[in-house]
Parts: C-alpha cells; structure tokens; sequence
C-alpha cells in the first residue's frame, strides 16, 4: 500500500511567530491521538491549513514554513484571510454547521460563500495533487472538505479515499432545503468509505442519495458511477489511557461540584442548561449553599454575531442566577470563558460529581466520554442529552432531552441523590464500551475497511466484470455478428418519466456503426410499446421486439404478433389505479401487452410500506386468472405469461443465424434473454444477482466497453 494522506481544515499544530522565528506546536485533537497508533505500521502525512492567514507571512517566512511543516510529515495548505471569512466562517460555519445541527433559522445561503467552499476545496486537492501516487489513501476529513472526495475521485480514479463526517448528517427534510445539495451529495461520493458516528447519520445520508440523485441502495453500499459506495457508522472514542492519570491530586471541594464544559456554541444548549440548574435550584432549597455548577466555555468562531449574542445571553444568565440564589458566602455559578489545555481539564472531571453536558445537537461528543475515564472511581454521574451521538453507546447516563429544562433540573436532583451502588453500575458498564471502542479502534477500523474496499468487486454480484478481453477473440472473428439490446437502463439511463429516455445521437451513433461497418444485425427487445419502438428505430433496418416480445417487426419491415387477449386487464388497471391514489408521484402505463406501474418518482420509504400489498392483491387476482407479475427497475408488470424476452430472443436468432451474439440488458424482464442465450456474451448492465455471464455498472461504462470493439477494422475490408 502506498502513502496514507489525511486530510483535515486544519493542520494538528499551532504556528508562533515571533520576530523571525517560527514554531509549530503539536495541538492535542482525537484524531492525531488515534492515528499515534497506526503510525508504526502505515506511515502518514497530514494536510491543512496551518491557522494562520498567508498574508501574513512573506514569501520566506511562507517557505520557512512549509519546510518546517515538512519535517513534521505535514503539507500547509495557504488560505488568505478572505478565504478563511468566506469558506470557513462562510459557508462551512454560516450555512453548513447551524443546518446539520437542525437551526434552519441561522442557516444562510449567500452565493459568494459557496463560491469561496468550492474555491478552497479545490486548493487543498491543487496543493495534495502534486504529492499523490495513483494507489495511495486518502482520508478526508469533515464538513469543510465535502466537495474534495470528488475532486480527487476524477483526478485518481484508483486512489483509495475514505471521508469522515463529525458533525450530524440532517435529516432529508433538511438538507433538501440546501441549494448546493447535490454538488455536496455527488463530492463525497468520490469516497470509497463514508462514515459517520452514528446509524441516524447514515440512515439520513442514504436517505438523501436515494431522494436527491435517484441512487438504489443495497444494504450499506451504493452503486454509483462504475464503483460501490460503502457507507457505515464508525462512533468515534478516545484515548482512555489519556484520562486516567493523576487521580490521587483531586483536591476534595465542600460543595458538591456540576460540571459543564462546551466550546461557545448554540447547538450546545448553554442557556438551556441554566435554565434546567434554575430549576433544579427553584425546587430543591435545601441544596442551596452545597452545589455549585463550574460552567466553562472555551471562545470560538468570535466575532460571528451568533456567538457573539450568544456569550451575552450567557453571561446575562449567569448574572441573573447568582443575583437570584447566591449570598455573600456562596455562589451558585463559577463561570470561566476561557480555553483549557486538555491535561488542565483532567482535574476538573476527577472532581465533578455530576457532569452536565446537554447539547442540543452533537456529531457525537468526546468530552461525556472524557468525563467517564477520568472518573475512575466510579462515583460520578453523567447528564447526557439524547441528541447527542455520545448517547448511543452511553445509555447508562441519565439521559435527557435537552430542551426540557424542568426534566434537566430534576436529572441534577436525581445524579445528585442516586446511591453509590448504581452510579458505579452504570459507570462500569460504560467505561467497558468507551475502553474497547477506543479511538485506536475507530482509526484502525476505518483504515481497515478502506483498505478491504476494492474497486471492481460488487459484493452482490455472481457475474464477472466486462472487460473487452472476455469477448474480443471471438468477437475479432465474427462474420455475422448479432447485438441484442434491452433500451431503458441499457441503452439509456432510466429516467424519472418513461417519456423522457429518448434516444441520443450517441445511440444512433452506435447503431450506424454496428450496421455499416460491421454489417451486425441488431434487436432492440424492450417492455415499451411497439409503435413507440418504430417511431424511433424504424427507420433502421433493426429488429424490434415491443411489449416483451407480443409484437415483433423484422428487418425487411415485416411483422409478427404473439400472444393471447388479456382477460384481466381491466380488474388489474382498477387495482393499480387506487394504489396511484395513494401514491403521489406513482404512474400507470397501459401497452398492449400489459400494464406497467411506475414508482422511480415514488418517496422510497412509501414504496417499502405499500410494494408489499400491491404485490399481494395481484397475487390475490393471478391465482384466478392467467397472468405474469415481474418487477422491475421501479416498476411492476403485469404481463400475458406466455410472452416473455426469451422467446422473442430464440426467434430472432433463429432468424438472423449469428456467429457472435452479444445480448445486453438491465432489469428483471432481460433475466429470460441471458438464460436462454447460454453461448452468447450476456451483460446485465447494473449491480445485482443475475444469469449473465457479464456486468458493466451503468449504460456509460456500456457504451465504453462496445467503443473498445468498435477498434475492429470493418467488415467491408
Ligand atoms: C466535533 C463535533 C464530535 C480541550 N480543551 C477544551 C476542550 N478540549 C477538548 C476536549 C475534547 C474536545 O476538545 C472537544 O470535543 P467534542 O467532541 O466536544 O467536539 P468538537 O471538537 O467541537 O467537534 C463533535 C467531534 O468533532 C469528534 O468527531 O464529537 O460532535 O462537533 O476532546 O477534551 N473542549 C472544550 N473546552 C476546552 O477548553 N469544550
């Protein structure tokens, strides 16, 4: 394996400048702790900014620098002061951040930002491009850098990329509202692996990929664009081992210490949570004088306006708090607005009784995991917000729903009187989880799983892949060539509405090649109508099997029809037509061998609920009558029995007398050509089970593959 390059907005160290010096400082984060253990046996190199505006450095300082940078195995990436107040502060903090964590009424969408993210993504994969071998790792990090999986995806198409996403991935009704949706969608499907702390995050990503791009998800893969898409929840830990020092320093407090810790942010539900210590206080006067809540909050994003009113609402409270129930010899409130290195926070956590973090909205939240190891005595009681993605794994918390501040006032009463027997329970139960799923296991697992990833294997798939190799021999000495083609989904991609898919001049393009060049005899066997089959193909000498088959017309323009009357036809359409009722977005197509229900516009979760009765009440009506149910690419037909593709394929072969027969098709209905054309090249273009032999990903990689037969001199030499 090649280089790992991680890749993050911001490099893990902090620059000093002083006079004509220069120093880095390593800056403790959880990442750089996990990967601390993978860097033994998979050497790495890190890219970010370094923090600090280009513009102010010279051109030799900006060299000094990067040299410096790169004797730490790290790659400076430069961000003028602009770029920083656009992309990050911009579109990443303004717009991004309030909208994954559910504060539509901050979230701002101003173009100039959006250009600013894009323009920044781009420099990170300029400078990383020049560094990358073709099979090296990436691992890409966060919701600054979501369009760059992509960026490199194009440049590289064999690099390994993984992407992990540490804040919340809203939920579909959210993130539609974004205008760059899909931009951001198709970015971090370049990755290889898409993790996210939590199921809700990936239940919510693949359901914005299954709405927003119209992708069909299997399990935890996606198909998409010639690769499979592996998505799962990789709940980040940390290093226990780093909390559990200088346990014998803790000084003893007379009061009964609460303890809250957050960055300055309002998805930390700072005033909330004074709202819920009021309460507690409200409610219980004999504690007054014997707790007291250490509120910490570390600066951040200053100078926003949020956060700017934000420290005001807080500090207003705390004033407020301390006037209301505080006396000259005890004050409710020790309020710091101020950072702590992490070593100086371990003295905090050992000594609080009851730790109080309600966010009312994290990616996952480290530091409730923090406070479980370093109190190792067990005598502490975490308060953790359910809408945190910490709350998962630590279920023995008092948890609570952070905009109840009657129910968080009560949970300080109750952390406050729970007897020592069932604090511990609850703390040993999850200092278990936090100790295995460490943050070496979550580094190690991801890098594992990116590395199984290959990219030419569809886990769901029994056919080998095409490649030009399988056939050409055969194909190279072929005289009478016959190509049989399913349309929709092979010769073009499916479409929301079937009335869309119309042929493109790159199909007549083919088709004329196949005829002239190569004199090929080519059948187009579709479920579409025949007339719709003639009123685009017939002016070409082809042969052109609509409705499965019930109509075939030939290349001398003569005409065939198979089939029976369809008794059910009308019990059928009434059927389908209440279920097109209750199905916005569903659409009927009557042909003339059948009828069609279409659901591609269908909400996916709608389908999964009623898919399963519709198919029922046809079962229902077929145990009376002589009729064929098939499914199919976000359709169900209902079709006469004794007509399927297999029988149109055995004539038309029959007919033309091939020597080379390549058969193509994408969906359930084609499963009757591959099976009855054994000795023919069979592809099924897509993912899945199928009886070809073959499997391309999509009808582009189709195309590129007859392109590579089409290098064959013509038949006419
Ligand atoms: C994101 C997501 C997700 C050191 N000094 C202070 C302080 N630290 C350390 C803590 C802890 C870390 O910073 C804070 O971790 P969090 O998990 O709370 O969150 P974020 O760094 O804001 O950001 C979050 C995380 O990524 C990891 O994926 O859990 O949901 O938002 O290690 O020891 N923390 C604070 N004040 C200090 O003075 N608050």
């Amino acid at each position: 394996m090649g280089m790992l390059w991680i890749i993050s907005n911001r490099l893990p160290f902090s620059v000093h400048l002083q006079k004509d010096t220069i120093t880095l400082k390593p800056s403790v984060g959880g990442l750089a702790t996990g990967l601390q253990s993978v860097r033994e046996s998979q050497p790495f190199q890190w890219v970010g900014w370094p923090g600090i505006a280009r513009e102010k450095l010279s051109e030799k300082e900006w060299k000094t620098l990067q040299e410096q940078f790169h004797a730490k195995d790290a790659v400076p990436v430069p961000l003028s002061q602009e770029d920083i107040d656009l992309y990050y502060h911009g579109y990443a903090n303004e717009t991004l951040w309030p909208l994954s964590h559910y504060f539509l009424e901050k979230t701002k969408q101003r173009p100039e930002t959006w250009d600013a993210y894009k323009a920044v993504n781009l420099r990170f994969f300029e400078v990383i491009k020049h560094h990358l071998q073709p099979h090296d790792t990436v691992w890409v990090h966060d919701y600054q850098l979501m369009l760059l999986p992509g960026l490199l995806r194009d440049a590289f198409p064999s690099l390994k990329i993984g992407y992990f996403h540490h804040i919340p991935f809203p939920s579909f009704e959210l993130f539609r509202l974004l205008v760059q949706q899909k931009a951001l969608l198709n970015g971090l499907l370049g990755a290889d692996l898409i993790g996210f702390h939590t199921y809700d995050y990936v239940r919510h990503f693949m359901s914005c990929v299954t709405r927003i791009l119209q992708l069909d998800r299997q399990l935890f893969t996606l198909p998409y664009q010639q690769r499979r898409i592996t998505v799962d929840a990789f709940p980040m830990g940390i290093d226990v081992s780093n909390f559990q020092v200088g346990q014998n320093q803790i000084k003893k407090s007379s009061y009964k210490i609460i303890l809250s810790i957050d960055r300055l942010d309002y998805s930390k539900g700072i005033p909330e949570r004074l709202l819920g210590y009021e309460s507690f206080l409200a409610n219980h006067p004999e504690f007054h004088g014997k707790v007291n809540l250490k509120l910490i909050v570390a600066p951040s994003r200053e100078h926003m306006d949020s956060y700017d009113q934000l420290k005001v609402l807080i500090e207003q409270k705390v004033a407020e708090i301390n006037g209301k129930y505080g006396s000259q010899s005890w004050m409710p409130i020790w309020y710091l607005y101020q950072s702590f290195p992490q070593d100086d926070l371990m003295p905090l956590y050992q000594s609080a009784d009851v730790m109080l973090v309600t966010p009312l909205r994290d990616g996952m939240n480290l530091v409730a995991k923090e406070y479980i190891a370093a109190r190792q005595d067990g005598k502490g009681v975490l308060i953790l917000s359910q809408t945190a993605g910490a709350s998962q794994e630590l279920s023995e918390a008092l948890l609570v729903n952070p905009k109840d501040t009657t129910a968080i006032g009560q949970a300080i009463f109750d952390a406050l009187t729970l007897p020592e027997v069932e604090r511990k329970r609850r703390h040993q139960a999850m200092m278990k989880r936090i100790t295995r799923a460490n943050v070496h296991y979550w580094t190690t697992s991801f890098l594992h799983r990116l590395q199984q990833h290959t990219h030419d294997h569809d886990p769901f798939s029994n056919t080998t892949f095409a490649s030009p190799d399988t056939m050409i021999a055969a194909w190279n000495k072929s005289k009478k060539p016959l190509f049989i083609f399913d349309y929709d989904g092979t010769l073009h991609p499916l479409q929301p509405r079937p009335d869309d898919a119309i042929p493109t001049p790159k199909l007549y393009q083919m088709l004329d090649i196949l005829l002239r060049r190569y004199q090929a005899s080519i059948a187009i066997v579709s479920g579409r109508d025949g007339k719709q089959l003639k009123s685009w193909f017939g002016h070409l000498p082809l042969y052109l099997a609509g409705n499965h088959g019930r109509t075939l017309r030939f290349p001398d323009g003569h005409e065939e029809k198979m089939g029976s009357s369809l008794p059910w036809k009308k019990d059928v359409l009434r059927i389908l037509q209440q279920y097109m009722d209750q199905m916005p977005g569903s659409l009927i197509e009557e042909k003339a061998g059948g009828i069609a229900f279409h659901y591609r516009q269908c909400e996916p979760d709608m389908v999964a609920i009623r898919k399963g009765d519709i198919l029922h009440t046809l079962e229902t009506l077929k145990s009376r009558t002589p009729m064929q149910i098939m499914l199919g690419h976000k359709v169900i037909e209902v079709k006469d029995p004794t007509i399927h593709k297999g029988i149109a394929v055995e004539k038309i072969t029959a007919h033309s007398l091939p020597d080379f027969t390549l058969v193509a098709g994408d969906d359930q209905t084609d499963e009757a050509m591959f099976s009855t054309l054994v000795d023919a090249h069979s592809i099924h273009v897509g993912s899945g089970k199928s009886y070809a032999k073959y499997h391309v990903d999509n009808v582009e990689a189709f195309f590129t593959l007859l392109n590579v037969l089409f290098q064959k001199e013509s038949a006419n030499h």
